[in-house]
């Protein structure tokens, strides 16, 4: 294996041209498809990508608190039925940018791009466990394994030039219908390097953090994972909380995804013309709640009208419906008069009731992650 910061094709990404590789699209190249190209895929990393060279040495071991440990092969991968799972996957840290408006935060600076709407394709980890003896539904091993660890190949400063890794619980690694994936495929091609050739996981409805790349192995533990980005990061804290009073240890590890939607076709810089415009964006919640609803209003919040709401092209899509995908968003559009001086916002209800914060200030945390505040765009008219 070996190391490169990157080995992506710029074109269509604003990248931050530091080392890691981090990249993310333009607005409004997401709300041009409902699976979201490769291309404009946003790229997080916390160390230089590997290089994977040799397939046919490439192995995952499984071990820890099980009464079996062995090492797959990609074609022992391959061999367990695939899934293909169209599910988003988004950044702890997307729309931190605003945030940071408020008062500084640490982190990455993204605007509403860090995530991508993606059909994976893979074994599920709830049959991969069936292999070393775990059965479905179970939340503990004969042994005392309550979660399972993935480790990368990869190496990065956070962990001290080791890996980076995380955890889930067993109980949602062994059920199949949380559909977490071991994925080797990603819009039906071979999974590239930059999204975690040649295996990575997928961790549906939960922060993108969880779902680690270049997978090396996996571990039954007994603890959720130590490791730097478990503990040390990507933990909600409350505002009143910075750096000088931080105590990682009172939190949890974030998980699931809030409910969260941005407007891709406008930008707080445009001088549109008065009358009409197309309001089109994204929503999407984790835990596999839908989206029930997406409001919008021209006039700052004081009144809203609700959007179309659709997944595949121009069906409409139905909450709970048969035909909706359940870890994926939903793409919105209003067609709406746009007074003077517009202020433009937009804000999504899940399936669980579960409504957009209003205001930014509410949910400031010290390392800007989900920031689900509702998404807000000043227009400058011409008139
Ligand atoms: N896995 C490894 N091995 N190394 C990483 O740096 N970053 C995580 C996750 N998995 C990361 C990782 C984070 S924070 C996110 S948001 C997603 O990968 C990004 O996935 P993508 O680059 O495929 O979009
Ligand atoms: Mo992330």
């Amino acid at each position: 294996t070996s190391f490169e910061s990157y080995s992506t094709d710029l074109v269509g990404l604003s990248a931050f041209l530091q080392e890691p590789f981090n990249a993310e699209p333009h607005r409004s190249a997401l709300v041009s498809s409902y699976i979201t190209p490769v291309d404009f895929f946003y790229k997080r990393n916390h160390g230089p990508i590997p290089k994977v060279d040799d397939i046919s040495r490439y192995s995952v071991s499984i071990s820890g608190l099980v009464n079996k440990h062995i090492q797959l092969s990609m074609d022992d991968i391959r061999m367990l039925p695939k899934y293909n799972v169209t599910a988003t996957l988004q950044c702890a840290g997307n729309k931190r940018t605003a945030m940071s408006k408020v008062r500084k935060v640490r982190g990455v600076g993204w605007d509403v791009s860090a995530l991508g709407n993606a059909t994976w394709g893979g074994a599920k980890l709830s049959d991969v466990l069936e292999l070393v003896g775990i059965h479905k539904l179970s939340s503990v091993t004969s042994l005392g394994g309550k979660h399972v660890e993935f480790v990368s190949v990869d190496r990065c400063k956070e962990e001290k030039g080791g890996p980076y890794k995380a955890s889930i619980p067993l109980k949602q690694a062994t059920d199949p219908d949380a559909d977490v994936l071991l994925a080797y495929e990603m819009n039906g091609e071979t999974i590239n390097r930059d999204h975690g050739y040649p295996l990575r996981v997928v961790v549906p409805g939960v922060i993108g953090a969880r779902s680690v790349k270049w997978l090396d192995s996996i571990n039954i533990i007994k603890e959720e994972c130590q490791g730097f980005f478990m503990q040390k990061d990507y933990k909600m804290f409350p505002p009143t909380v910075d750096w000088d009073n931080i105590n990682w240890s009172t939190r949890r590890p974030q998980m699931d995804f809030p409910v969260q939607s941005a407007i891709c076709t406008l930008e707080d810089v445009d001088v549109i013309k008065e009358g009409k415009a197309r309001i089109a964006g994204y929503a999407v919640s984790g835990g596999g709640r839908g989206i029930e609803r997406v409001d919008i209003s021209v006039d700052g919040g004081k009144t809203w009208v609700e959007a179309h709401r659709y997944q595949k092209s121009n069906v409409p899509y139905v909450s709970d419906g048969a035909q909706s995908d359940k870890w994926a968003w939903v793409l919105f559009e209003a067609t709406l008069d746009i007074p003077p001086n517009a202020e433009i916002v937009a804000k999504a209800v899940d399936s669980a009731a579960n409504i957009q914060p209003e205001k930014v200030e509410d949910i400031w945390n010290l390392r800007g992650i989900l920031n689900t505040s509702w998404h807000r765009i000043k227009i400058q008219n011409t008139s």
